[in-house]
């Protein structure tokens, strides 16, 4: 039996990354990492004293890299099939990667691709394929496809049984229950199978949390709001503003229990009791955790929506002249630390807010020019290719966003403080701890053309979310607009135009000497 270990890790992370519609809420969309490219597939470098021994059952795993580097949370398990990454090949003296002895012909696969292939299989055909050789053991008893199995046949919610492969059986035959952890399988090496324990189980480091240069205020008036952050489109941690909110006096775990009792809440693509995902969000240790994220919370649970009220600051929010049939605009948002909402643009171009109840976040977010290292857009901004999970754009990006001429803005936001995001710009939120938010995105008079412009792209259906009519969403927006409050369009129009007229005249003296009616040049 092993106890506490030290790792040594030397790593170069192989950078993975998984696509997802971009501009939809809807973090835990379950999608397809696509294939690496050769220049992603560095290989970990690593020196890390043998954890893999038949019979041993989950033994903890403790410490820092060698070198400072990596930290693994404290309660940290080795890799219930002991698998290693592919680095430590070179340093066993068998130099056999049982990885590739037991796939036979299949070994010229590549992880990814041998995966995918298994995530077309049944449960019960990954049960008797994982009895082929160790090998395909360890593949068909990788946790996210009995992830993906369980949110595919359980859309009213699972009750997590201590894996996701445990969960899937018990809840196909509650009579079955595997207590075992699993054999684990001596000389397995896939940087690929590592890389996603290695995430799930790594703690932040320090240095990702410490910049913080975000502005802080506290009391100002929605005037200066205004002027300083919302018209220039800048981000700000706002203090103090939620001090009347009952719901950060009540909202313990407890409390929300009670309250939201056997009302079901979205997680991802299934549907469950807030109580179930406690239970699942305690016990789960995944690189990417499921999180609830759900937009009628306050409809299922009206006292929920009484708790709280909307800040002064954001107490315009033009959206609602389309009464029942305006997008999604309020989330409650409740996960476990590592959970989080990889880097994206809010939907429709709105601003947003986000309310820290319980626990705290550290946000990273880019201003709508700037693409975060990492993150790939697609042209037309429908789908963004980025890290399969959060902490691991911090390993594999981070570090460079600093020698950046535009560096992030960034800031750890604690229960009682809220952070405004403004329009278009991209943002990344992982939690530090158990967490729970409210978040609503809005459209104010400072917003309201730049809105209508975006719900008028030509791939609006694509582009438009939290609406099950994209499309119209323009057409009905406008006229609403225009039929409660009268002339506001001209307004804005005019007022836009007029600021455009300044900004040439600024840039125009800005070049020339105004006083002789001459270019200026500086050599
Ligand atoms: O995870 C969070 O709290 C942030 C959510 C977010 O980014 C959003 O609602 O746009």
């Amino acid at each position: 039996m092993l106890s506490s270990r030290n790792l040594l890790l030397k790593t170069k992370i192989s950078k993975r990354k998984q696509s997802r519609r971009a501009l939809s809420k809807k973090p835990n969309l379950i999608t397809k990492k696509p294939k690496l490219g050769p220049g992603n597939q560095e290989s970990i470098l690593a020196a890390i004293p043998h954890l893999s021994r038949e019979d041993e059952e989950c033994e903890e795993v403790e410490g820092e890299g060698e070198d400072g580097n990596f930290s693994l949370k404290g309660s940290a398990r080795s890799h219930s099939h002991g698998v290693q990454p592919l680095g430590n090949l070179y340093f066993s003296t068998s130099s056999i990667n049982s990885r590739n002895t037991g796939l036979g012909n299949l070994q010229i696969l590549t992880d990814e691709l041998f995966l995918d292939i298994l995530g077309l299989l049944s449960g019960p055909q990954l049960g008797v394929l994982s009895t082929v050789s160790k090998s395909f053991y360890v593949f068909c008893n990788h946790e996210p496809l009995w992830r993906n199995l369980v949110l595919d046949t359980c859309q009213n919610g699972f009750l997590f049984n201590g894996s996701w492969k445990n969960t899937f059986v018990c809840a196909h035959n509650s009579s079955f229950n595997i207590i075992s952890s699993g054999i684990k399988v001596r000389d397995f090496y896939s940087d690929y199978l590592f890389q996603s324990w290695l995430c799930a189980n790594l703690e932040m480091k320090p240095e990702w949390l410490e910049r913080d240069n975000i502005v802080r205020k506290k009391g100002i008036s929605v005037e200066e709001f205004v002027l300083k952050f919302e018209e220039p489109n800048k981000p700000v941690l706002l203090e103090g503003c939620l001090d009347k909110w009952p719901a950060v006096k009540k909202w313990d775990r407890e409390y929300l229990v009670e309250v939201c009792g056997d009302a079901q809440f979205s997680v991802g693509p299934v549907h469950m009791k807030l109580e179930d995902y406690f239970r699942y969000s305690d016990r789960v240790r995944e690189e990417r955790p499921l999180y609830l994220f759900d937009p009628k919370f306050a409809e299922k649970v009206p006292k929920l929506g009484m708790d709280y009220e909307v800040p002064n600051y954001f107490a315009e929010d033009l959206f609602s002249v389309l009464g029942n049939e305006r997008p999604d605009y309020r989330w409650i948002i409740i996960g476990p630390a590592g959970s989080g909402s990889s880097f994206h643009i809010d939907p429709n171009s709105t601003s947003a807010w986000n309310a820290v109840i319980r626990g705290s976040k550290k946000w990273v977010l880019f201003p709508p020019d700037v693409v975060p290292p990492g993150v790939h857009p697609s042209p037309d901004g429908a789908e963004v290719a980025c890290p399969v999970s959060i902490i691991e754009w911090f390993m594999n990006f981070y570090n460079d966003t600093k020698s950046w001429k535009k560096r992030p803005v960034e800031c750890v936001c604690k229960a009682g403080e809220v952070i405004f995001v403004p329009h278009g710009w991209w943002h990344l939120v992982i939690n530090l701890e158990d967490s729970v938010a409210i978040t609503q995105n809005f459209v104010s008079r400072r917003n309201l053309l730049n809105v209508l412009d975006f719900l008028k792209r030509p791939n609006a259906s694509t582009l438009v979310s939290g609406t099950r009519d994209r499309v119209n969403l323009h057409d009905k927006f406008k006229s609403a607009i225009e039929a409660s409050l009268p002339g506001t369009l001209d307004e804005l129009k005019l007022k836009e135009e007029e600021k455009k007229k300044n900004q040439k005249v600024s840039f125009w003296e800005s070049v020339t000497d105004s006083k002789v009616g001459a270019f200026k040049f500086s050599f």
